[in-house]
């Protein structure tokens, strides 16, 4: 049966874009067709300036919104990465495999250590190793398949190098897993900069819609959008990036082509007022079972202690496997 891994990580409230990037494939396709494992990779937050107890109520919020929008227990396995030691036992190894020039080539890398170094931080090792860790959270599970958004499609590329090289290094070990993209709203942008991904951890919130926005916030948020010079809507990611942006958003939302759904409309108005309905209509019932699942907290603690009992059992075999095959003596 093909294996699926994927993971969210606790660095801020999840968005619109984390929902049709990532979660929604997890919910109406990967727990159906495939053995799929869904992580709160809480040890990734850490690579960032965080607050302990921000990042603990984070992790609780993304796995409740994960059941909210409908991720079962039954279907699927759903845990806490630093529940499960087997990420961090095998990243080291991988960290033994990669080489620092890769590391520093990463996007994401380049990218939050400006942002850190311009708001006076020091850059934290573990933002340089983060994609380590990450291959070893989907290799420890021998996942074939990782869904995720456009962002960390170079993140699966490494973890695929590594891999191969690993498997070529010291015997077969190790799947080589592909990523798995959304046709559409594989990458939401922020609605204030169309040019920038719609991420969880921007200071600027006026762009981002999160799954917990109250719906009058959400409506706000979208009609505020940035719609760009000219008044025809045309789906153009170039030249009409705002537009582009809701364009995707409302396809994705509505099962629509973004160039198809562009014809219906003569103003911007109306495309904003349609893609604000299709959102909410969207999250409605994420909002109304989250605030459900809120009071009962200890069925969410039992979904993440059994999911993480259930996890180390499917890793530790390729775990132990990689220890051996890379020489390290094993206990008497
Ligand atoms: N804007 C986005 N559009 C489509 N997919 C997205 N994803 C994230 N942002 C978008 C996808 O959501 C999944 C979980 O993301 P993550 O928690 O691993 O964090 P990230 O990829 O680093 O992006 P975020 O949410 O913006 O977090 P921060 O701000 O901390 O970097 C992934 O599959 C991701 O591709």
């Amino acid at each position: 049966m093909t294996r699926i891994f994927s993971g969210i990580k606790p660095t801020g409230h999840l968005t619109l874009g984390n929902y049709l990037g990532a979660v929604r494939q997890w919910v109406e396709t990967d727990q159906h067709k495939a053995d799929a494992l869904f992580c709160v990779v809480d040890l990734h937050a850490l690579t960032v300036d965080h607050d302990p107890a921000r990042v603990r109520r984070l992790s609780r919020q993304a796995a409740t919104l994960l059941l909210a929008a409908g991720l079962e227990p039954a279907r699927c396995t759903m845990f806490v990465q630093s529940h499960v030691d087997e990420h961090t036992r095998l990243s080291y190894l991988l960290e033994c495999t990669a080489s620092d020039g890769e590391m520093r080539r990463m996007i994401q890398y380049k990218e939050k250590s400006a942002r850190e170094r311009a708001s006076g931080g020091s850059v934290r090792l573990s933002l340089l190793t983060y994609p380590v860790l990450m291959a070893a959270d989907i290799l420890a599970y021998s996942a074939d398949e990782v869904p995720v958004g456009d962002d960390q499609a170079q993140h699966v590329e490494l973890t695929r190098d590594l891999a191969v090289r690993f498997n070529h290094r010291y015997g077969h070990t190790f799947t080589v897993p592909k990523a798995v993209l959304p046709t559409v709203a594989a990458r939401v942008m922020d609605l204030q900069d169309p040019t920038t991904k719609m991420g969880k951890s921007h200071a600027e919130t006026s762009g981002i819609v999160y799954l917990l926005d109250e719906a009058d916030v959400v409506r706000k948020k979208i009609m505020r959008a940035v719609t760009d010079s000219g008044s025809s809507v045309v789906y153009d990611r170039e030249a009409q990036p705002g537009v582009a942006n809701l364009l995707e958003i409302l396809a994705s939302c509505t099962g629509g082509k973004p160039a198809d759904l562009a014809e219906r409309y003569d103003s911007y108005g109306a495309l904003k007022r349609d893609t604000a309905d299709a959102v909410l209509e969207l999250l409605r019932p994420v909002r109304e079972r989250h605030a459900e699942l809120c009071a009962d907290p200890g069925y969410v603690d039992a979904v993440l202690r059994a999911g993480a009992e259930r996890a180390r059992q499917v890793a530790r075999p390729t775990v132990d496997a990689a220890y051996a095959a890379i020489g390290l003596m094993p206990p008497a």
